[in-house]
């Protein structure tokens, strides 16, 4: 039987362990399946840290989420049609729960499935090298506990290493003379930091919104937000304001393409992310930017130079956990062979297929539709369970449109469930009143 290695245990490994096990539970001989997880605890992003740079270990650090984090899309969109949030919580909750509410729901569905025994956590991955004579992969990884590195073979390898951690930063000039802090989205953790502070953010998509947001929310005197192609248009509080492009700072001063200029104190680079393996040999490397179909993966999975390594979670998210879940069940069956992989001339077409489609595509609403479609797919090749995923999609559409509606208020609104039909109750306190975001605060009644 194969032996899989699974390199992460974020949602999409923990994905892909659960499905594992759902075949277990079938009878099936699903092989030996280890997961190799960097850090001492599961969870990926959602397991929060408060390091920045290193972790203890000497490795850049994971984490990019921060205090205050709440959802940013409704939790009806990304509920595991296999493990509700009723199931979960035993009682209906709110549409927009704080990291530590989704946290314990995702650790909730991987205990109940028994999958801990499965990873290998303080343990790094440092290489993985295909050999083509024995169709196995050479996989070595360094505890870092001890500090020793080893070597094991498998037949499938399966990255799920996620791509929100390795920070895009670009350089504007007068950076290196700004006499303020200069920080990545990846390194922001606490917005009360900026309290008192005019802050100029740059960038003007998820990490841009949120974080003006949030260090407006807890105390920033005043946000600039300077986009390089076009402004998020929100209605933003009066505070924060879009203005077109940086060109440069003169010391504490800010310069943008309209010719007007602001002083500021700190500048937060919410730039995005890079897709970044260092792991992996050059040839079986993911290479691709931040969008709703990398190519080169069959199926947003598979990698099709090479089908026995496959890839999770590497596309821009509308959808999460329920877009993870179906891929990882293809993922598992393409590996224990229940699934037969077309020819690559055929994979080669499909993938162009889709990339053709996403070309297409214009504006969030098209991006909604191009990714439902996406999951859509995904299910009609899987066993995983049924959800309404209409219902989703039309979830998402009216989330935009509560966005613009309101930024500030979006998040008090209810969303009903694709796969219960429960109802999020209203929150007790209106998000832009509510400062305190632990688990105990939101579930209060
Ligand atoms: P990750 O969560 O990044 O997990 C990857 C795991 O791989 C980590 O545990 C890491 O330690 C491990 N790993 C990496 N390299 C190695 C290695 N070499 N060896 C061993 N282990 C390794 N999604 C939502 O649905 N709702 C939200 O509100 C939301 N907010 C977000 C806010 C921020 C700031 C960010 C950055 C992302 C947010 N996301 C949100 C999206 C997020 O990407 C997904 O929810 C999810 O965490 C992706 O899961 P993953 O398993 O692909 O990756
Ligand atoms: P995204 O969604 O990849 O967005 C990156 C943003 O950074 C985007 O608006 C880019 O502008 C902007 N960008 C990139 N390079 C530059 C430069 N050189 N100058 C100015 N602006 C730049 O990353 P996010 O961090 O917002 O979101 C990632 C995830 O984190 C997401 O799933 C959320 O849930 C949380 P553009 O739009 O291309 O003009």
């Amino acid at each position: 039987m194969p032996r899989t290695a699974i390199v992460g245990a974020g949602p999409c490994g923990l994905a892909l362990l659960h499905a594992f096990e759902q075949a277990r539970l079938d009878g099936i001989d699903v092989g030996e399946v280890v997961c190799f997880e960097k850090q001492s605890d599961w969870g990926g992003l959602w397991n929060y840290t408060w390091r920045t740079g290193l972790d203890a270990h000497g490795d850049p650090v994971h984490g990019s989420m921060y205090r205050y984090l709440w959802s940013n899309g409704p939790k009806e969109c990304l509920e595991f049609a296999d493990y509700t949030f009723d199931e979960h919580f035993g009682t209906p909750i709110p549409s927009f729960p704080p990291r530590e509410v989704l946290y314990d729901y995702i650790v909730g569905r991987a205990k109940k499935s028994g999958v801990r025994e499965s990873i290998r956590f303080d343990t790094a991955v440092r290489g993985v090298t295909f050999d083509a004579e024995s169709a196995t992969f050479a996989v070595t990884t360094e505890s870092l506990e001890n500090r020793c590195l080893s070597t094991d073979t498998f037949d499938h390898v399966v990255v799920a290493s996620g791509h929100f951690s390795t920070p895009h930063m670009p350089e504007y000039p007068g950076f290196q003379s700004f006499p303020g802090r200069i920080l990545h989205s990846h390194d922001f953790r606490d917005a009360a930091e900026f309290a008192g502070k005019d802050l100029l953010i740059l960038g003007s998509s998820y990490s841009a919104e949120d974080i003006a947001l949030q260090t407006f929310k807890y105390g920033a005197k005043s946000v600039t937000i300077a986009y390089r192609h076009a402004p998020m248009g929100f209605g933003w509080p009066e505070g924060i304001t879009e203005v077109p492009a940086l060109t440069h700072l003169d010391g504490r001063t800010a310069v943008f393409a309209d010719g007007t200029s602001r002083d500021i104190d700190a500048v937060i680079l919410c730039t995005g992310y890079q897709h970044h393996f260092p792991f992996i040999d050059p040839y079986l490397r993911l290479t691709t930017g931040n969008n709703l179909y990398p190519d080169g993966l069959y199926k947003g999975v598979v990698w099709a130079a090479n089908p026995k390594l496959l890839y999770l979670g590497m596309q821009d998210q509308y959808y999460t956990f329920n877009m993870f879940d179906p891929q990882a069940f293809y993922a598992r069956d393409v590996v224990l062979g229940r699934t037969a992989l077309p020819d690559a001339d055929q994979m080669a077409a499909d993938i162009a297929a889709w990339r053709s489609k996403l070309d297409a595509v214009s504006g969030v609403m098209e991006q909604i539709d191009f990714q439902t479609d996406y999951v859509r797919d995904l299910l009609t090749l899987t066993d995983y369970a049924s959800f309404d995923l209409d219902l989703v999609r039309q979830h998402f559409v009216t989330w935009e449109h509560d966005k613009d509606e309101s930024i500030t208020g979006y998040r008090n609104r209810s969303f009903s469930s694709p796969c219960t039909g429960t109802v999020g109750p209203a929150p007790h306190t209106p998000w832009w009143e509510e400062m305190d975001d632990s688990l105990s605060r939101f579930l209060k009644p």
